[in-house]
């Protein structure tokens, strides 16, 4: 099957066909839907699947003799955020199975097992922590602390996972899986215009940004928008727009990035003054001091907000991720594998966070960029040439060829 017809074959899955975004949330009826194409896709590859009780799926090329130890694990994610765009995470997940075929089409058999992964809520739409799969997986976050995460309509990730069929009560380390691997690497489409702007069809991951993200809580006092005075209102819009702008001058001045992208409202009537809003705060810089430089400033900006107008505000970390350097080494050898290929592979770093961003705290990761021709993500208008897409599938069977068969 060539990669056009695999990567066709997932396109349809939780696209909304009116904006062409995405909805991909995890256990969900399009989170359904791509698990049956991806244990599609193994099946058809003759590859053993298996559902961890995090939730991730495994795709397994088992060796036919006794294998040697260290697996080399490839993949990303099939999750998107709300309107997502096609290639985020999904790129990585169908470069793997078609990277496998290129791989059998070379007669090449792993000395070592091969897998392919596509790890659970890597965008966190839906219960709001990042890279929640593969965190659990590797034991970065407190597995009852995620059990009692919440989705919008208050239902918790244990009795989600529950109905789909998994024991919450078993999400956790998986040790036993982690001291089998001995390589990551994730194919991801770059999540800005580096390659661009270098003129390559591929790169190599440096790092990651650290990044958190935090939801403001702001509790004022219901009102008639008629009628309520206004210097007796208690008005909890008023500082979560002065948490919005704080975002965007305090990043401004200090190189970083903060974003609010998501706000929600309670009544949310037309003609009342609000009772409730909810904001997100995500915050991205250079590295961890300027992270949290950056946190405090448009906190410290956001209370003095809340106070100005008598308004409460409760602050939650959701997440927060450390800088990520990736396995020099392993980035080293890809880079030449693919030299060797005369393919030139920039190193480029990112502000975009990823399972390779948490699994590289517990086995070398590495992450090859394909060219993005716009820069954009997390939208509908994400896009990559198919022609670089197909560079990036040779790109990854060379490094998993050199990594596994020999
Ligand atoms: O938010 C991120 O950087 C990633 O897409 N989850
Ligand atoms: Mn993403
Ligand atoms: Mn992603």
């Amino acid at each position: 099957m060539s990669f056009q017809d695999l990567w066709s074959s997932l396109l349809p899955l939780g696209r909304d066909e009116r904006t062409g975004g995405y909805h991909r949330f995890s256990w969900t009826p399009a989170d359904e839907a791509c698990r049956a194409w991806f244990t599609k896709a193994a099946a058809e590859r003759g590859l053993r699947t298996q559902a961890d009780h995090n939730g991730n799926l495994w795709a397994w090329w088992d060796t036919p003799t006794s294998p040697s130890p260290g697996a080399v694990v490839t993949g990303s994610h099939l999750d998107s955020v709300p309107g997502g765009g096609a290639f985020d995470g999904a790129l990585g997940v169908a470069s793997a199975f078609a990277a496998v075929d290129t791989l059998r089409e070379r007669g090449c058999t792993p000395v070592r097992p091969l897998a392919i992964a596509a790890f659970c809520e890597e965008e966190g739409a839906r219960f709001g922590v990042a890279c929640l799969g593969s965190r659990l997986a590797v034991g970065t976050i407190d597995p009852q602390t995620a059990r009692a995460l919440r989705d919008a309509s208050g239902a918790s990730l244990a009795q989600v996972m529950a109905s789909a069929g998994h024991d919450p009560a078993l999400i956790g380390p998986d040790e036993e899986l982690l001291s089998r691997v001995s390589a990551y690497v994730e194919l991801h489409i770059e999540q800005g215009r580096g390659l661009v702007d270098l003129g390559a069809q591929v790169g190599v991951a440096e790092g990651i940004w650290p990044h958190g993200r935090w939801r403001l809580t702001f509790t004022g006092r219901a009102d008639h928008a008629g009628t309520a005075v206004l210097a007796d209102r208690r008005d909890p819009m008023l500082p979560a727009a002065a948490a919005v702008l704080a975002a965007r001058e305090v990043a401004r001045a200090q190189q970083a990035l903060a974003t609010v992208g998501k706000l929600s409202t309670e009544p949310g009537a037309a003609n009342a003054v609000a009772s409730r809003v909810t904001v997100w705060l995500d915050a991205r810089a250079p590295d961890g001091t300027a992270l949290q430089t950056l946190a405090a400033e448009i906190l410290s900006a956001t209370h003095a907000a809340a106070q100005e107008h008598g308004v409460d505000l409760d602050v939650s970390q959701e997440s927060v991720t450390p800088a990520v350097v990736f396995d020099a080494g392993l980035r080293e050898s890809v880079t030449a594998c693919l030299a060797a290929r005369g393919v030139r592979a920039p190193a480029l770093p990112t502000g975009a966070g990823h399972d390779a961003g948490v699994f590289a705290a517990r086995v070398p990761t590495a992450m090859i960029f394909v060219r993005n021709p716009t820069g954009v993500s997390h939208s509908p208008a994400e896009y990559a040439d198919m022609a670089d897409c197909e560079a990036g599938v040779a790109a990854l069977a060379a490094v998993l060829e050199d990594l596994a068969c020999w």
